[in-house]
Parts: C-alpha cells; structure tokens; sequence
C-alpha cells in the first residue's frame, strides 16, 4: 500500500473515532438538559462513527497496510443550546465530507482503484449524514425556543433506530 495513502487512512481512523467522541460529548450534554430522546440519537451518531473507523481499519489490514492509532483529542463539553449542537454536528460533518474528497484526489492520482472503490461507500455516507443532521437543524430553527417543539422533535429522535 502506498505509504501516503496508508498515512492519509489512519488520519481519517482518527477523524472517525474523534466524530464519535464528539457526538457521545453532544450526547451527555443533550442528556444533562433532560433530551432523552436528542441523546439518544446522537449516542447511536457516535456509535455509527465507531463502524466508520473500523470499516477503515479493516481495509488497511485487509491491503496489508500498517494501522497507527494518532491521539484524539478532547472534544468541547457545553454548548449555548440543542441548536448549536447540532449546527456544529452538521459543520462537522461538512469537515469530514472534505476530508473523504481529499482521500479520494489522493487515492485517484495514486491510481490506487481499489482505495478509491473502497471510499465510494464514505462519499455516499456522507450525503445521508449530512442530510440527517441537516434536517435537525431544520426543526430546531422552526420551532426557535418553544418547549412543546423541542418536546416533540425529542420524541420523534427518540424513535430512530
Ligand atoms: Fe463518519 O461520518 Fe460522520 O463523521
């Protein structure tokens, strides 16, 4: 496996287990407030973010590919409201969906093809992703501060599964 596509994967193992990290810290806040149901989908975020990694981490092994853990590092802990959570959920998002794009140019110059299949998976992952946050921050700006919206969107997150 060429080294700097190799390097370029472990980075985004981290970036994977450092999105589930963030997303169970968006958890305990989302949790701390009483949003059961909020805390509930972003505690099965971080868990769909672990998979991510080991999907990774697979394919490295499988191409005979050295995986080196990086560090993670902390991830905030408060936020101003569920708002912003997921506002910045979705800007996350937007970052890792950057991050695959450039694993791809990497993979494609590389004329490394089977990275790149493998990477087609992520770049369909990330639309979904993108969208299911995105459409939280949709409710959420629609019903501002009103305690029965936030009841009901937490109700509705609450069923995902
Ligand atoms: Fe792994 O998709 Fe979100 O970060």
């Amino acid at each position: 496996m060429d080294p700097k596509i190799n390097d370029a994967l472990n980075g985004q193992i981290k970036e994977e287990f450092y999105s589930s990290y963030l997303y169970l810290s968006m958890a305990a806040y989302l949790e701390s407030l009483g949003l059961k149901g909020f805390a509930r989908w972003m505690e099965m975020q971080a868990k769909e973010e672990l998979e991510h990694a080991m999907k990774i981490y697979k394919f490295v092994v499988d191409r005979g590919g050295r995986v080196r853990l990086f560090d993670i590092q902390q991830p905030p802990v408060e936020w101003e409201s569920p708002l912003k959570v997921f506002e910045e959920a979705l800007k996350h998002e937007q970052y890792i969906t950057s991050k695959i794009n450039g694993l791809m140019s990497l993979a494609r110059e590389a004329g490394d093809y089977a990275t790149e299949i493998f990477l087609q998976w992520f770049v369909t992952e990330q639309i979904e992703e993108e969208a299911s946050v995105g459409e939280v921050v949709e409710k959420l700006t629609l019903v501002k501060d009103s305690p029965n919206g936030l009841f009901m969107i937490d109700r509705e997150l609450g069923m995902r599964q």
